[in-house]
C-alpha cells in the first residue's frame, strides 16, 4: 500500500486510524475523507483531509484516480442504535458507500478495508464462543447491512478479485473521538462522566454481556491483517476478534474500585436492551489468531487504568 484513503474518517475509529497509518506508510501518502466540513477543518490541522461524500459515486471515483489510491478504508456507517431510529437512511448510508467503495477498488485495483461487527450477529447465533462461522440472523437493520457487506465484499473478491478485507469488531473503547449511535457507547461515555459529574446513568441492561476492544488493539487488527500474505487468509469478510467481555455492571464496579465516590443507575432503553442481549457474549478468534496472528495485549484492568489517566486529562483540559 502506498496511497491511502480513509473514507468516513472523522469517526471514532478514522479519527485514531488517521494517524496510526500515518506513522507506518508516510503522512503523506495517508488522505483523510470526510463528509462534515467542520471536521475536514478540525481533520487538515494533523493531516492531508479532503471533503467527500462516498455516496457521490462519480466524485468518489475522480478522488481515486486523481490521488492515485491504491487502498480504501471504508468507515461510513450509521451504528446500531442510530440504525433503528432510521432503517432505510442507515441502508442506503452503509450499503451505499461500501458498494460505491467495491465498485472503485474494482476499477483501480484498491485493497479495501470495512468493519464488520458483533452486530453481524442475532439472537439465534450461539452467544457464548462464537465461532467464526456459524448462523447469522442479524434482527437489526445494522447487522442486516454487516452481513450483507461481508457477503458482498467476499463477493467483488471471488468474482472480481478485489482484495477485500474485514474484522468483526466487538464494541470499540477509545479516548480519542466519542462514538455515537452505538449500543456499546455506554463503555466509553462512562469513563467521561466519572470526571464530569461523578455519576453514570447507563441505558444499557446490567448484565447485557459483550465482546468489547480497546483502540490500540483494533487499530493493531486493521494493519495486521492489511499486511498480512494473501495466500495465508481461509477467510476474508469477516473475522471475529476478541480480547475481553464485561457487563456494565462488572466495568461499574471495577471503575469504583479506583474511584470510590463513582455512583451509577439505570434507564434502560428497550431497542439497546433487545440489541445487546441478541449480540454474543465472547467471540472465538481462533481463526484470525492462526490465519494473520491476531494476538491482543489490552485487557479489562489496563484498559480501564489507560482510560482513566486520559479521560481524567481530556475533562480538566474542559475537551469534553
Ligand atoms: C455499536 O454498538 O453499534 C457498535 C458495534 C458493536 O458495532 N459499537
Amino acid at each position: 500500500m502506498k496511497r491511502i484513503l480513509i473514507v468516513g474518517a472523522g469517526g471514532q475509529i478514522g479519527t485514531e486510524l488517521v494517524p496510526h497509518l500515518q506513522k507506518l506508510y508516510g503522512t503523506e501518502n495517508v488522505i483523510a475523507g470526510e463528509v462534515r466540513e467542520e471536521v475536514v477543518e478540525k481533520l487538515n490541522e494533523t493531516c492531508n483531509a479532503v471533503q467527500m461524500n462516498a455516496l457521490d459515486f462519480e466524485s468518489y471515483r475522480a478522488l481515486v484516480e486523481k490521488l492515485e489510491i491504491d487502498a480504501i478504508y471504508n468507515l461510513v456507517a450509521l451504528l446500531s442504535a442510530k440504525g433503528e431510529a432510521n432503517p432505510l437512511l442507515a441502508w442506503d448510508i452503509n450499503m451505499g458507500a461500501l458498494m460505491n467503495s467495491l465498485k472503485i477498488a474494482k476499477e483501480f485495483n484498491c485493497k479495501v478495508f470495512t468493519p464488520s461487527s458483533i452486530g453481524a450477529f442475532g439472537p439465534n447465533t450461539p452467544h457464548k464462543n462464537t465461532p467464526q462461522d456459524t448462523v447469522m440472523r442479524p434482527n437489526t437493520i445494522y447487522g442486516v447491512c454487516k452481513v450483507s457487506g461481508e457477503l458482498l465484499s467476499d463477493y467483488f473478491f471471488s468474482k472480481f478479485g478485489v482484495d477485500s478485507r474485514s474484522v468483526r469488531f466487538p464494541g470499540i473503547i477509545s479516548n480519542g473521538c466519542l462514538p455515537g449511535g452505538g449500543t456499546t457507547d455506554y463503555a466509553v461515555e462512562v469513563f467521561y462522566e466519572v470526571f464530569k459529574s461523578g455519576k453514570y446513568t447507563c441505558t444499557v441492561p446490567h448484565d447485557a454481556y459483550m465482546d468489547m476492544l480497546y483502540m490500540p488493539d483494533a487499530l493493531e487488527a486493521t494493519t495486521q491483517l492489511m499486511e498480512a500474505p494473501a495466500e495465508k487468509l481461509i477467510h476474508r469478510n469477516s473475522f471475529n476478534i476478541a480480547s475481553m467481555s464485561f457487563t456494565p455492571e462488572e466495568l461499574f464496579t471495577e471503575i469504583k474500585k479506583r474511584i470510590p465516590s463513582f455512583t451509577w443507575n439505570y434507564d434502560i432503553d428497550p431497542i439497546k436492551a433487545a440489541i445487546s442481549s441478541s449480540w454474543p457474549d465472547n467471540m472465538d478468534d481462533s481463526c484470525a489468531r492462526k490465519e494473520w496472528g491476531w494476538n491482543p495485549k489490552w485487557g479489562l484492568q489496563e484498559m480501564i487504568d489507560d482510560m482513566l489517566k486520559a479521560c481524567e486529562q481530556k475533562v480538566a483540559q474542559g475537551l469534553y
